[in-house]
């Protein structure tokens, strides 16, 4: 009870991190880290599968880890990784973090310097010891103690929204359980769908506070109640997610709703709206003096303020409050909008299903068209397809077709941008292809003046149609690198091409601000999930979410026009 995917992730990810530090058999630090990434992109909860034999069935989950995932969700702990901790204290894996830092440095600090934690670091490098380590130098050394100096560990760290999410829920679930209690919602930046989580706000309408507080301290995936009153808790997860839980009388719900979602910027601009009209509005609700005008529903406040109501996603003083009051909010797109997904892949390169389940799966989505944009052969890109396996893709997909009834595939690819622009398969290719979906997969570090030339260099190409994961970040793991995404908006609103909002959960790519900008400057969007299984087309919800976040209506997305509206469009060029 209480181990959510993402600790099961977590371990192992923590165990691949440690074998790496102890130098051992790179096979097997990778399939602990692949087993993570499966275990992570899970959209089911392992803890209500059956058991070892249903997590062996995961792609990427052999016996031996299917067995350690039964050992941790049925004990809480593992062994292995237990036993790797005593060998290498958690202090010394916060080290990878710093630039530079590999798992070779690592021990090599370990070894050479006794060096096992950012405090040992400090001292050495204040010592001048480590630039005297062989693959070391001055440069390194220098890049070390300024990030030291920046930064302290486990400080800002903000979880995917996706991850937060699988915590809120069953909390949620778990609070409204509880006897004499009415209601429960989830508030804060988790209900505006903000791509990354600091904590978590539940409010609750409850007959007791303390009471409801009781219960959330014996609520088993608690760490901690750090404080507790009678209408206000505070407590910390065992992921270290801390909580905040209020609980608000009825007719003060829907103003508290309001007040607790934000964003803070949002509520100051409310609340100067309501003084600006002789009015007061706080969490108990939008007042006239001392007489109540609303507060039991946020359409209620709205409306008493003569705004339409503004969905959470919006609410981050970006115009909002204004166009509120103007009757002029975009209608945002719905998951319903979608009619296909432009970007899937399937186990001819490095997804896990087959064509056909894809397909299936797909319409179980209620889609009437995906592309198949398995990734192209380059360098270091995995079981990618040349000329030659994308045409037999392409018959199979053919043929498919023919016997598919409300359905079609689109032929497509996710071809890799080289470093100097060119594109990894040449144009007589990418003609015959429905959808040519480019990426970066490598080179992040290059200047902003090179990135930005390099992505130019690759839009000009004839027969693109998509750039995909439009600025390379990985949610709290990489940075977005260094581009202008003013230069490359022109290129693709001049060219007509489209930019992707990736729903996979770790990217969110691109981010809100960036879609709004492309929404305002009439630039398409492919909201898309870049599933790698059939359990993963539901990336397309998060996706989705994010192009609301972007004020994207359904006819700024490309995918809610049917396949021959896309093909159209795309043709065009
Ligand atoms: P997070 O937790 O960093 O992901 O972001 P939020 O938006 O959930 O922020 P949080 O948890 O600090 O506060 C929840 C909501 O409470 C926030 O969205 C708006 C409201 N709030 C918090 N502090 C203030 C404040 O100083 N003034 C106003 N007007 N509202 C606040
Ligand atoms: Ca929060
Ligand atoms: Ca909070």
């Amino acid at each position: 009870m209480g181990i959510h995917n993402a600790d099961v992730a977590d371990a192992f990810d923590e165990i691949g991190d440690l074998l790496a530090i102890e130098g051992e058999n790179p096979f097997r630090i990778r399939a602990y880290r692949r087993a993570a990434r499966s275990v992570r992109a899970l959209p089911k909860p392992l803890a209500e599968m059956r058991g070892a034999e249903d997590y062996a069935a995961i792609p990427g989950i052999g016996e031996d880890l299917a067995g350690k995932i039964a050992e941790l969700i049925r004990t809480g702990h593992l062994e292995t990784l237990e036993r790797l901790r005593r060998e290498v204290p958690p202090q010394t894996r916060e080290l990878l973090a710093l630039p530079g830092l590999g798992p070779v440095r690592v021990r090599a600090l370990m070894k050479e310097l006794a060096v096992k934690s950012r405090a040992d670091l400090s001292d050495a490098l204040a010592a001048g010891r480590v630039a005297t380590l062989p693959r070391f130098g001055a440069g390194l050394e220098a890049r070390l103690k300024e990030a030291l100096a920046r930064s302290e560990p486990g400080t800002t760290r903000r979880l995917p929204l996706a991850v937060a999410a699988q915590y809120a829920g069953p909390l949620r679930e778990y609070l409204a359980s509880v006897p004499g209690v009415s209601r429960v919602e989830i508030a804060g930046s988790v209900r505006r769908g903000r791509d990354t989580v600091g904590d978590l706000d539940l409010l609750a309408s409850a007959a007791s506070g303390t009471q409801l507080f009781a219960a959330l301290k014996r609520y088993p995936d608690l760490r901690e109640l750090s404080a507790s009153g009678t209408t206000k808790a505070s407590a910390v997860l065992r992921n270290g997610l801390q909580v905040d839980v209020r609980v608000v009388a009825p007719q003060s719900f829907g103003a508290a709703l309001h007040y607790f979602t934000g964003s803070k910027e949002h509520n100051i601009r409310m609340r100067r709206l309501a003084q600006s009209r002789g009015l007061k509005l706080s969490e108990y609700g939008l007042f006239r003096g001392s007489r109540r005008l609303a507060g039991e529903s946020e359409e209620g406040l709205y409306r008493a303020l003569g705004l339409r109501f503004i969905p959470p996603e919006l609410r981050e003083d970006r115009g909002e409050i204004e166009a509120a009051g103007r009757d002029a909010l975009p209608t945002l797109i719905e998951r319903g909008d979608l009619k296909g997904d432009l970007h899937v892949h399937t186990n001819a390169s490095d997804g896990l299903d087959t064509l056909e389940r894809m397909v299936a799966a797909a319409q179980a989505q209620n889609l009437s068209y995906i592309a198949i944009t398995d990734h192209a052969k380059h360098l270091g890109i995995v079981h990618g397809l040349d000329a030659q396996r994308l045409a037999i893709q392409a018959e199979a997909i053919e043929a498919l077709n023919e016997r598919l009834r409300g359905f079609r595939i689109l032929k497509g690819a996710e071809v890799d941008i080289l470093e100097d622009g060119r594109l990894a398969l040449p144009d007589a290719v990418l003609e015959r292809l429905d959808v040519v979906v480019v990426a970066v997969h490598d080179h992040f570090g290059l200047s902003e003046a090179r990135q930005t030339s390099r992505l130019l260099r690759a839009l000009e190409r004839p027969f693109v149609s998509i750039l995909a994961h439009p600025s390379g970040r990985l949610i709290g793991e990489r940075e977005p690198y260094a581009f202008d995404f003013d230069k490359v908006l022109d290129a693709v609103s001049e060219r007509g091409g489209c930019l992707e909002v990736n729903g996979q959960p770790t990217r969110l790519d691109l981010d809100d601000g960036h879609i709004k900008a492309a929404v305002e400057r009439g630039v398409l969007l492919s909201v898309a999930s870049d599933a790698h299984s059939a359990d993963e087309l539901v990336n397309l919800d998060g996706a989705v979410r994010q192009a609301r976040r972007g004020w994207a209506r359904p006819r700024d997305v490309l995918n809610t026009r049917t396949h021959a509206g896309v093909r159209a469009l795309l043709r065009k060029r």
